[in-house]
């Protein structure tokens, strides 16, 4: 049985983010950004700057190799492509008046090519790579000045891209702000960072996102501006009401998210946790006004799902994409334990349609895994049938979603080509069609070559999903 439920004009593609793939992070005016200065992921504390070890100052080298890298991109028949602009690049301090023009004409390049194609892009505005200036001399989202920085960045972006970029994301994985301050939003660690900074952080992200969405409808009316947030279903560790309550709250606390960006206030149960927590935020009537401008899509990523308890013996927390959880006895999982489950991902899909009844776009999704360089008759590739299960899997549960009705615009698989992990900042956590030659101690060609992986990808874009196995 196969699923054909994918509708005409779906879109299909693959999604990164600037600092996982660009490299060249002191080239043509470029300043330093968070990324810069952890080497190892969200495995170790900051370096003061930029080190040898980290792996992303060079990443897969995007930069000088992004004509070559989308032409395979178009080879598999892309129709989008998601892709972050670094920050730094356009402001490389962050608080500049004017913007650096290399950077501005950097990304020009990559939209002539793009263009070139017929690949429609799809801009991830913020993907946890604040300039560091903003993180050491502002503390990061903390600081409400931080929403005038972003504002100018964005309408910077609108004026120059508008004409050419249709589909915008304000912040990458927006609610992760509550679990890493300092990667997601430039909050660097310190001894009294209180909860209250952290939500207070979390509204200004939440402003600055609508005061975009507004100026993108002022200076480039074709544009659709959605949120990004991290999907991840939650189940109840066991039946009990007491367990179901806890998931709620939890589920609550990403979902809360969501529904501001759509619905353009914070939701009852979320003023009831902060009453609670005796947490009071600096909210202004301005701020209100601006967030009544609610996006045109929701888009997420989608790795895994977790369960929970209420409990406390039994809340231990797994490995897992950012936000974490307790490992469900159920699922399997990949070789970095982040679990997997396809029908979670359905899950998400109809809930955030019943909820939002907004348009959805998952724009990321995959398996990291450990790959084997082969050589097959004098080619080198990757036997990757693992990948291509998960990423089958995953699909079909889309189609699923779809025939129950949810309205989702397309499907950018997380890393389509081999880049540096987020968490982990290896190279060996590869999620790609294409494999690049670099290793985790930064030996390595760079070469690009295709697994198998890259011709299932290409078969399932050609006829829609139809070649997907229920
Ligand atoms: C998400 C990020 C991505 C990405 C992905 C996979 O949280 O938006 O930037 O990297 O997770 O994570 P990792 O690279 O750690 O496997």
């Amino acid at each position: 049985m196969t699923t054909t439920s994918f509708p005409e004009g779906f879109l299909w593609g693959g999604a990164v983010a600037a600092n996982q793939i660009e490299g060249a992070y002191d080239q043509d005016g470029k300043g330093l950004s968070v990324q810069d200065v952890l080497p190892q992921g969200l495995r170790t504390p900051r370096t003061p700057g930029p080190t040898p070890d980290n792996l992303k100052l060079e990443a897969i080298d995007f930069y000088h190799r992004y004509a070559q890298d989308i032409a395979l991109f178009a080879e598999m028949g892309f129709t989008v492509f998601r892709f972050s602009i670094a920050w730094s690049r356009i402001f490389p301090n962050g608080d500049e008046a004017e913007p650096n023009e290399a950077g501005l004409a950097f990304y020009d390049r990559v939209l002539d090519e793009l263009e070139k194609y017929g690949i429609e892009p799809l801009v991830t505005i913020s993907h946890y790579e604040t300039p560091l200036h903003l993180a050491d001399e502002y503390g990061g989202w903390t600081d409400r000045r931080m929403i005038g920085f972003y504002e100018r960045y964005a309408r910077t972006l609108f004026e120059r891209y508008g004409r050419r970029v249709k589909y915008w994301l304000t912040f990458n994985e927006v609610n992760s702000v509550l679990h890493e301050p300092f990667m997601s939003a430039g909050i660097p660690p310190r001894d009294d960072l209180t909860e209250r900074d952290l939500y207070q952080a979390m509204h200004h992200e939440l402003v600055a996102s609508a005061r975009a969405t507004r100026i993108a409808r002022e200076v480039a009316p074709g544009a659709q501006v959605g949120c990004m947030i991290i999907a991840m279903p939650i189940y109840p560790l066991t039946p009990s009401p007491a367990d179901a309550l806890a998931v709620m709250e939890l589920d609550h606390s990403n979902l809360a998210f969501g529904d501001v960006h759509t619905r353009g206030a914070y939701p009852g149960y979320f003023l009831r946790t902060l009453r609670e927590k005796g947490i009071e935020l600096d909210i202004t009537d301005e701020d209100r006004a601006d967030l009544r401008h609610t996006v045109d899509f929701v888009s997420f990523s989608y790795y895994m799902s977790v369960a929970h308890t209420a409990d406390p013996d039994k809340l231990v927390r797994g490995e897992g994409n950012i936000i974490g959880g307790i490992p469900n006895p159920t699922l399997p999982a990949s070789e970095w334990g982040w679990q997997i489950d396809p029908v979670g991902l359905r899950l998400v899909i109809d809930q955030f349609w019943e909820r939002w009844q907004k348009p959805l776009f998952v724009v990321e999704n995959g398996l990291g895994a450990r790959d084997e360089l082969v050589e097959i008759d004098g080619v080198k590739t990757v036997l990757d049938d693992y990948r291509i299960d998960y990423l089958n899997d995953h699909l079909v549960q889309v189609g699923e979603a779809i025939a129950d009705g949810a309205e989702v615009l397309g499907y950018t698989s997380w890393g389509c080509i081999d880049i540096v992990s987020a968490t982990t900042a290896q190279m060996s956590k590869r999620y790609g069609y294409i494999y690049v030659d670099r290793n985790d101690d930064g030996s390595g060609s760079l070469e690009r070559y295709k697994k198998k992986s890259f011709d299932w990808y290409a078969e399932v874009i050609r006829i829609n999903g139809g070649s997907l196995r229920a």
